[in-house]
């Protein structure tokens, strides 16, 4: 059997192409600390509701101008669907699902986060303005999925 010259060329290619994926495998995993996840942030959707700090959704201060901003999502709802914080302050949204994949979006800012079961979703965020603010699921998540939402209110 003889194997074409263009053939062969493919194969070197594709060969090449190979090695390169392999150093640079081995350059992200010594050189730059690059792992599969592991199990920090991960945790159990049945228990979300007793588990630290969804056991206490809400905004709490965490600092003289830090606030962390708990929200579980669950079909079809956000708890609580309305926060209130203060404008210019550092906020933490952490948040997860209960049930199925939803979102969150917080119209008019880059606050969009996936609501994963099993996974804890973080995001900082600094209100600038006062307003108010529409948060939506941005994730189809059944048929309630159009009534799932809720209100920033930055004070
Ligand atoms: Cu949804």
């Amino acid at each position: 059997m003889k194997i074409h010259t263009y053939e062969k060329a493919f194969l070197a290619v594709g060969g090449v192409l190979l090695v390169l994926c392999a150093i640079a495998l081995v350059y992200a995993t010594l050189g730059h600390g690059a792992h599969l996840p592991t199990d920090v942030g991960r945790i159990v959707p049945q228990d979300v509701y007793t588990t630290p700090p969804f056991d206490e959704p809400g905004v709490r201060q965490t600092g003289e101008n830090s606030y962390q901003v708990v929200v579980i999502g669950q079909a079809w709802s956000f708890v609580p669907s309305e926060i209130r914080v203060p404008a210019g302050a550092e906020i933490t949204f952490i948040s997860t699902s209960i049930d199925v994949l939803h979102g969150i979006h917080v119209e008019g800012t880059r606050l969009n986060m996936m609501l994963i079961p099993g996974q804890v979703s973080r995001m900082h965020h600094t209100f600038r303005e006062p307003g108010e603010h529409l948060m939506i699921c941005h994730e189809f998540c059944g048929i309630g999925h159009h009534v799932m939402y809720g209100r920033v209110i930055v004070e």
